[in-house]
């Protein structure tokens, strides 16, 4: 790694007071007039999260509530944000932020949304072609009204270092680097001053080599300014920049820089040799730190104007705080209809299925913005009901006390709830969607399937939602994840998320045929037909599936599944469906009705000729074939299915909110399995469990 390799040209734009200028489009009559933008709580007049430029001139913060602002500036308005099922409605700001997302993507660069307010844009492309010919004297001042060169400011004659920077890049000596940065200082020039054309919001923007610096810059000169970070002022600008205003360096690694190694400044790490800074970490982090210190950052821009995650979360402070199930269970209703709304919409427009859920909660009185965060597989279904039964029975799996309703001893500061891992929704269901519909044809209304088929794929931009609710103090969480460092994953449990589909599948099916054996679906014949029109391949043929009212127990049930499924009277073969058996596809796999997995299976066995070797076994219950390392995670799911059944079957002493978990199979990162030591247990002491103390700790 150097410092030489990086020429790139990013930009960070940011909107400046944001919340605000999406009110005063609507109230424009109000423009230039102080004004804040107040949580939707009227405690104390609320609490400010936005707040213009004129107001921050009369000495009003984001730190006051609106009673304080109108001490301050009794004139201050206070727009209050939208509120939907008790909750703050952000929907006016996310279009707005997508406008200006749109605005920037129209002028060819790379757009990584980076939070509801802002993005990333590498231009270097699109500079590196406008370079050949320029000269200094083909630039012209008035290109650049609004920016400012760091390092070359001169506080008598060129407060902005313009002049200052022209000069020097009409030296022979000056560099292609520096010229870049100038050519990007104008397109960023253009690209704000058409944002403001298009959307009438007014931004500011950071110019340099790399991520970092450009965010860093982007603050230095508000509102509606740009800045430039030439790569030669970065160091002298570090000697007093503290690290803590550096991306990345906000939260926990920035923490123990400034506690343990007594750095405040960017410059004090560049004083730690770079293997102590190694041995302190980790060696990728170390060195990644040891570069940072030096202005450089490898942190590609990604092309993403969809956010990575859909999701919400909400605070209860003081008396609000959650201190039973019910109330937890409640808001976890909410938040899950707004997030499965969202997810709706998303599916519609981005053609996209999200995989993950994750749910995170904070505990009365810990400080960190998260207590824990669990995460469940998402199937295809964004239904809220079952979406809030999986978090609630993951939240409550960490509560040592779980009776019902009863008073629970931790009390609960913040919930959240947030959708991700998204795939390509016909990548996903493709090969397996094309494959079952062309065997489907006469199951199916072939005139609909032929129309959905062909229907154009939509793909417009999503929103980005960082800020999911105004009352979130944590921001730019994704920013967490791009930390090459273990250090990120001390709040977050990444997912298993291959094996995972498997057990979640078998779940799936359970609670299926769960609702047939209480005769649940036998009378929606006609609903599900109506159903399955709409669907296609795969997704169609659990709707009929569903349409067989069957009334085997839940374990048989599955066992039995390939028996009622429609489509076992059809003969495939495997290499329809996986041309390469090299290249199987778990997720696509996992999907597959059991017996044509199982051929699916013995044709790789085959194939490796390995038949008889023990990469697959047979699970002793349902006689399925499974891969050596799925057969764990299948047996825990019989033991679930069994408990669950047991549940099912005794009167109910625990919540009826564990009643149903289908979905809530945990997901850690750590293959620890909760039920190694409990599958050797006796029949009597599985009876004594309830299905929380199955996914609880073991
Ligand atoms: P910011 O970009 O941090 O702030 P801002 O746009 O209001 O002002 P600035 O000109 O200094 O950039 O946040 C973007 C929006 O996110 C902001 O308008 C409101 C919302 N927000 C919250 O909901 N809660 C918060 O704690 C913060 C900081 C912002």
């Amino acid at each position: 790694m150097n410092a030489e390799g990086d020429r790139r040209v990013i930009a960070l734009i940011d909107m400046d007071c944001f919340y605000v200028q999406v009110e005063e489009r609507e109230n424009p009559n109000n423009k230039g007039k102080p004004a804040c933008v107040v949580q939707y709580r009227k405690w104390k007049g609320g609490g400010i999260i936005s707040v213009n430029y004129e107001a921050r001139a009369l000495g009003v913060t984001r730190q006051m509530r609106g009673d304080e602002a109108r001490e301050k500036c009794p004139d201050c308005i206070l727009y209050r944000v939208p509120e939907r099922r008790g909750k703050a409605d952000l929907t006016k700001y996310r279009d707005g932020g997508k406008e200006v997302i749109d605005v920037m993507c129209s002028f060819g660069v790379c757009v990584e949304r980076a939070s509801i307010d802002e993005a990333y844009i590498d231009m270097t492309m699109v500079i590196e072609q406008t370079l050949p010919g320029c000269t200094a004297t083909a630039i012209n001042v008035e290109e650049l009204p609004n920016t400012h060169f760091v390092g070359w400011e001169n506080e008598t004659d060129d407060v902005k270092g313009v002049h200052g920077w022209l000069k020097a890049l009409s030296k022979e000596d000056c560099n292609d680097n520096d010229w870049k940065l100038m050519l990007g200082a104008v397109l960023v020039e253009k690209i704000r001053a058409a944002i403001y054309e298009k959307t009438g919001f007014r931004c500011s923007a950071g110019i340099a080599n790399n991520k970092m610096l450009a965010k860093l810059a982007c603050g230095i000169n508000k509102p509606n300014k740009q800045t430039v970070l030439p790569f030669t002022s970065v160091q002298d600008f570090f000697t007093t920049f503290p690290l803590k205003k550096v991306r990345n360096l906000g939260g926990k690694l920035g923490l123990t820089l400034r506690e343990e190694l007594l750095c405040t400044t960017m410059a004090d790490i560049t004083h730690i040799p770079e293997k102590i800074l190694q041995e302190r970490f980790d060696t990728k982090t170390g060195t990644w730190l040891y570069w940072y210190a030096r202005g450089v950052d490898h942190d590609p821009v990604s092309s993403r104007r969809l956010p990575k995650s859909i999701g919400c979360n909400k605070n209860f402070t003081g008396l609000a705080a959650l201190d039973s199930e019910e109330k937890i269970s409640h808001w976890l209703e909410e938040l899950c209809a707004e997030v499965s709304e969202r997810l709706e919409k998303d599916r519609e427009t981005n053609c996209r299925l999200a995989k993950l859920l994750t749910v995170t909660v904070r505990l009365e009185g810990d400080i960190r913005p998260y207590s824990y965060t669990r995460s469940i597989p998402l199937h295809s279904s964004y239904d809220k009901i079952r979406m809030a039964k999986s978090c609630l029975a993951v939240v409550m799996k960490e509560n040592p006390c779980k009776q019902g309703n009863a008073k629970i001893p931790w009390v609960v500061t913040c919930l959240g709830v947030s959708a991700s891992k998204f795939v390509d929704q016909l990548e996903s269901s493709s090969r397996i969607d094309h494959f079952f519909a062309a065997k489907q044809s006469t199951i199916l209304n072939p005139e609909k399937e032929k129309r959905v088929e062909e229907e154009p794929l939509h793909r417009k931009d999503g929103l980005y939602d960082l800020h999911a609710d105004q009352e979130d103090e944590e921001f730019g969480m994704e920013e967490i994840d791009k930390i090459p460092t273990e250090t990120n994953a001390v709040n977050i449990i990444e997912p298993e998320y291959h094996m995972a589909q498997i057990s979640a599948l078998s779940n799936e099916i359970f609670q299926e045929n769960k609702e047939k054996a209480s005769g649940a679906s036998s009378p929606c014949l006609n609903r599900e037909n109506n159903d399955s029109v709409k669907k296609t391949g795969f997704f169609a043929s659990r709707s009929l599936k569903k349409c067989v009212p069957i009334h085997h127990s839940s374990e048989e049930s599955i066992a039995q599944s390939s028996q009622v499924n429609p489509f076992n009277q059809t003969t495939f073969s495997v290499e329809e469906i996986f041309p390469d058996l090299n290249q199987v596809d778990m997720e696509t796999l996992a999907l597959l009705p059991p017996h044509l997995r199982r051929q699916v299976l013995q044709a790789i066995q085959s194939k490796q000729g390995n038949e008889g070797t023990a990469k697959f076994v047979v699970c002793d219950k349902c006689k399925e074939e499974f891969l050596k390392e799925e057969i764990e995670e299948h047996n825990d799911f019989h033991v679930a299915a069994e408990l669950q059944r047991e549940f099912s079957l005794q009167p109910s002493t625990s919540s009826s909110s564990f009643n149903n978990l289908e979905g809530a199979k945990v997901v850690k990162k750590s293959s620890k399995r909760p039920l190694k030591n409990q599958k050797n247990a006796t029949k009597d002491t599985k009876r004594s469990r309830t299905i929380e103390s199955f996914f609880g700790n073991s």
